[in-house]
């Protein structure tokens, strides 16, 4: 293991679903992995004492604190780590980036272009002066979907024709699910879009090589009224449609996100694709898929096997032809090799590890980490798109009832 006394104190700020997810990555890279730093788990922020103080016991940290800009004033601080929701993003990486600390934000990196524009060009001024940034799209680090990219770059699937990618969730289907914040545009700025279709944006972007250069969509927001969190009054004063009660006589507030978001695309190598992301897919729990097919073959990626490629070699005779299953645990894949023999599989959190490795190891060794804030703002500018076509409705033709076509 790494005999290196270099240390990346770092700070983080958040500690939920991200912050935990995170923790355990910072955690567990330098125990897997002979990286020229360490990263010490230096500081943990988050509002509320108890919790955050909790936090800090539970996932490893050296202290804590409910002030985040004790994490960007400490000069003990190398690294900060923002785990927030997305209002937030803009102003904590803004000053850490003043501060000359390296930043990585959770995706997506901001709620609006402009905080992403601004956020862009704060990280390469930062750059300059040796600070590195990198946006949390975790999933570019599962092996199987680096292989993917490599399979597309070697041109085992020929020339691109179509992308189809699905992040299907159901975890508000019911109406009785509270108005948490990922169900608030001033929160998180946009619904399933910006939370997981962001995902599938930078995720195909990254497999294909190729950028997404227009969109047409069509967004729904399925349930409008949602009680509104226990414990939360002072919330009500604040949301749209406060003071509105259910018919249980609880509060209620108005959603103000989508819940689903579909939209079809260009590239500019001139595939087509397909995006879906919804939080009603009933009985898909965290269901990311992409299938990627070429001219010469098909390459298909499932979140919830992880493991595993599904491959179509068009060039094979035809009487062999089918999907195959390639299992990508060999230790020739990135990553793979710190982890266990071939066929002894890893999971969704592997994929923070590796996020993590990669950052120590771009700052340790003075080169920029992907995806850049460059590269977010990118997918911060499709999910803006989208936006605005489904607000437009653009080259939506209706269609006539049958009935109606008839008596005309
Ligand atoms: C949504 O619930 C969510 O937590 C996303 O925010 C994460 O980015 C994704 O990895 C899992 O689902």
């Amino acid at each position: 293991m790494s005999t290196t006394d270099k240390e990346l104190r770092v700070g983080m700020v958040g500690y939920a679903f991200m912050g935990a997810a995170h923790s355990q990555a910072w955690r567990t890279v330098n125990r897997v992995y002979d990286l020229p730093a360490r990263a010490r788990m230096a500081l943990i922020c988050g509002r509320d004492t108890g919790k955050v103080a909790d936090a800090a016991d539970r996932l490893g940290w050296d202290a804590y604190t409910t002030d985040w800009r004790d994490v960007i004033n400490r000069d003990d601080i190398d690294v900060v780590d923002v785990c927030t929701p997305g209002d937030s993003h803009a102003e904590i990486a803004l000053a850490a980036l003043a501060a000359g600390k390296h930043v990585l934000c959770e995706k997506p990196l901001a709620n609006t272009v402009a905080e992403a524009r601004a956020m862009t060009a704060a990280a390469e001024t930062a750059r300059a002066a040796g600070a590195r940034s990198m946006c949390g799209f975790n999933y570019r680090r599962v092996p199987a979907v680096t292989m993917m990219r490599q399979m597309i770059a070697d041109g085992r699937l020929g020339v691109i024709r179509h992308v189809r990618a699905t992040y299907l969730q159901d975890w508000i289907v019911d109406p009785q699910f509270p108005l948490v914040w990922r169900l608030q545009k001033d929160r998180a700025g946009s619904g399933a879009l910006g939370d997981i279709g962001a995902h599938i944006i930078d995720l195909t972007q990254f497999v294909t090589g190729q950028r997404i250069t227009g969109v047409s969509a069509v967004t729904e927001t399925f349930v409008k009224e949602r009680p509104l969190p226990a414990g939360s009054s002072g919330l009500a004063a604040t949301l749209d449609g406060a003071g509105s009660v259910d018919g249980n006589g609880s509060p209620t507030g108005t959603v103000t996100v989508d819940d689903a978001a579909v939209f079809v695309a260009r590239l500019d190598g001139g595939a087509l694709a397909t995006y879906e992301a919804s939080r009603f897919a009933t009985g898909r729990k965290n269901a990311l898929r992409v299938e990627i097919n070429g001219s010469l073959g098909s390459v298909v990626f499932d979140l919830e096997r992880l493991n595993e490629l599904e491959f179509y070699d068009a060039t094979r005779p035809s009487v062999e032809q089918g999907f195959s299953r390639i299992l990508v645990t060999e230790g020739e894949h990135p990553y793979m090799s710190a982890w266990w023999p071939p066929g002894h599989i890893i999971g969704y959190e592997h994929s923070f590890t590796h996020q993590m490795r990669d950052f120590i190891e771009a700052i340790a060794t003075g080169v920029d980490p992907a995806p850049s804030f460059a590269d977010a703002l990118q997918v911060q500018l499709v999910l803006d798109a989208v936006t605005r076509s489904a607000e437009v409705g653009s080259s939506w033709t209706e269609v006539a009832p049958a009935l109606a076509a008839v008596a005309v």
